[in-house]
């Protein structure tokens, strides 16, 4: 069993998350919202908490009102009985200001340092820093048994990925103990892995430290003069040199209960064609992505609505959805929707026909409408007739964006003529 002496769970949910606009254009990455009733860092606390990981703080800095809401609404526990059981928010609040002077998180190490005395107070003896920027199941506690059964320093989350991919992530040399014996931070030129030509080993950004490593590495780092106080660019290269014992964790070999099939999903769902593609996947009839395990509860911040219901069954005026989720309070009236994710309380009324599209809240498909390969953010009422997705000319010149595999993005509360 985990207990809250043996891990901490630390969070990093500051990513702007630029290549996602217009959707993070108001909200953080991690307070977007994916699959029907989730929002991104849902992903990031379920792992933790189905893990046994009871004791975690969230570090936001960026536009994190939404992220602040979702956690307060829906992810705050503890009884006060048991003291150690916590979800906290921790904002950039210049903590140490008299040291550092008015510097928000400079960067993820940094971000933890200006926190190491929450890490310190708690007294866990591992701490795990996770990103709260992908979509995954990952059970932490078996990555924990590796750290203590290797008597490892730092424990890094990998993941094989093809070469030609590979430059965006920290990638991992290994011997054959798995002890990490190289990392690059985004390196041009990626290595492939030993006996898998073409793969390379690539750091997932989640990370388990010793605590006192932990300390001892982020003081130092923190008085490195032209660090940008990261741990893939500073800390990790450092702590390797330093002689620290870091292994790699090998996220295939991670067991989900429930699940019989090799745990390979984790996505960065960092653009709109990345999100849409992850939408589409969660659609299909034999998803990658499984959010019905009963055994690896995924939750999300609980919202009272009332049952989605489908009218009208005539002709071409038949309230249906084929291939698609459909969270609560949406009404569906008329209109077809197939291989759709549809958010809260999305109206489609009749004679409208919505595919491949993800509906965030509260979005409203007039009378006739058609909209096809588009993601809309809340709040948008696309009138009676109008079309998304047909003419992408004319979508652009409504000031929509139009990625390159062709989705238009209707940003939140766009009002149509
Ligand atoms: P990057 O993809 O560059 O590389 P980064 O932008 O550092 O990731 O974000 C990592 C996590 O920290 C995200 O969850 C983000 O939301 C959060 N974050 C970023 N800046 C923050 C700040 N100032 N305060 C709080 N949180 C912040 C990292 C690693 C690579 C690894 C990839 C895997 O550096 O080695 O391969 O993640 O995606
Ligand atoms: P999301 O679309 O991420 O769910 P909400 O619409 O629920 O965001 O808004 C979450 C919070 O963020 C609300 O308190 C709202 O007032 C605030 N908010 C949204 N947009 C802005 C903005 N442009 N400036 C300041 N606060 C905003």
């Amino acid at each position: 069993m985990t207990s809250s002496k043996r891990i901490l769970g630390m969070i990093l949910a500051g990513g702007q998350g630029t290549r996602l606009a217009p959707l993070t254009s108001k909200r953080s990455k991690p307070a977007v919202p994916f699959g029907s009733k989730f929002r991104i860092i849902d992903f990031a606390l379920s792992n933790f908490l189905n893990s046994g990981v009871y004791s975690i703080y969230v570090l936001t800095q960026f536009k994190a009102q939404s992220l602040t809401e979702h956690i307060q609404r829906g992810w705050r526990f503890g009884s006060g009985l048991l003291a150690d059981y916590f979800i906290t928010l921790v904002p950039a609040q210049m903590y140490r200001f008299e040291e550092l002077g008015p510097v928000w998180y400079r960067g993820t190490a940094d971000a933890i340092y200006q926190n190491l005395h929450l890490v310190e107070n708690h007294r866990a003896d591992n701490v795990a820093i996770f990103s709260g920027d992908h979509i995954y199941k990952m059970n932490v506690a078996h990555m924990l048994e590796q750290h203590e059964d290797q008597r490892a320093d730092i424990t890094i989350a990998a993941y094989p990925t093809p070469v030609a991919e590979a430059s965006r992530f920290g990638v991992m040399q290994v011997d054959e103990r798995g002890r990490v014996v190289e990392f690059h931070e985004k390196p041009k030129d990626p290595k492939s892995m030993p006996g898998k030509p073409g793969m390379a080993l690539c750091s997932m950004g989640n990370y388990i430290f010793k605590r006192r490593v932990l300390s001892e590495l982020l003081e130092v780092d923190a008085r490195t003069e032209g660090s940008q106080h990261d741990f893939g660019k500073d800390v990790l290269p450092r702590a390797l040199r330093d002689g620290y014992h870091i292994q790699a964790y090998d996220f295939h070999s991670n067991p989900i209960p429930g699940q019989t099939r090799a745990n390979t999903y984790w996505r960065d769902v960092g653009t709109l064609d990345a999100y849409h593609e992850a939408s589409m996947d969660l659609v299909s009839v034999n998803p990658e992505f499984d959010v019905f395990n009963p055994e690896w509860p995924l939750r999300s911040a609980v919202e009272y609505s009332p049952p989605a219901k489908f009218v009208h069954e005539a002709g071409e005026r038949m309230g249906r959805a084929l291939n698609s989720m459909v969270a609560g309070g949406c009404i569906i009236s008329g209109g077809t929707v197939r291989e759709s994710i549809l958010f809260r309380r999305v109206r489609v009324n009749s004679y409208s026909l919505v595919e491949r599209s993800v509906l965030l809240d509260e979005v409203d498909i007039g009378r006739h409408a058609q909209v096809r390969n588009a993601i809309i953010d809340k709040d948008v009422r696309v009138p009676p007739n109008a079309k998304v997705g047909y003419d992408l000319a004319a979508d652009k010149a409504r000031g929509f964006i139009i990625t390159d595999n062709g989705i238009v993005v209707v940003p939140k509360g766009y009002k149509f003529e």
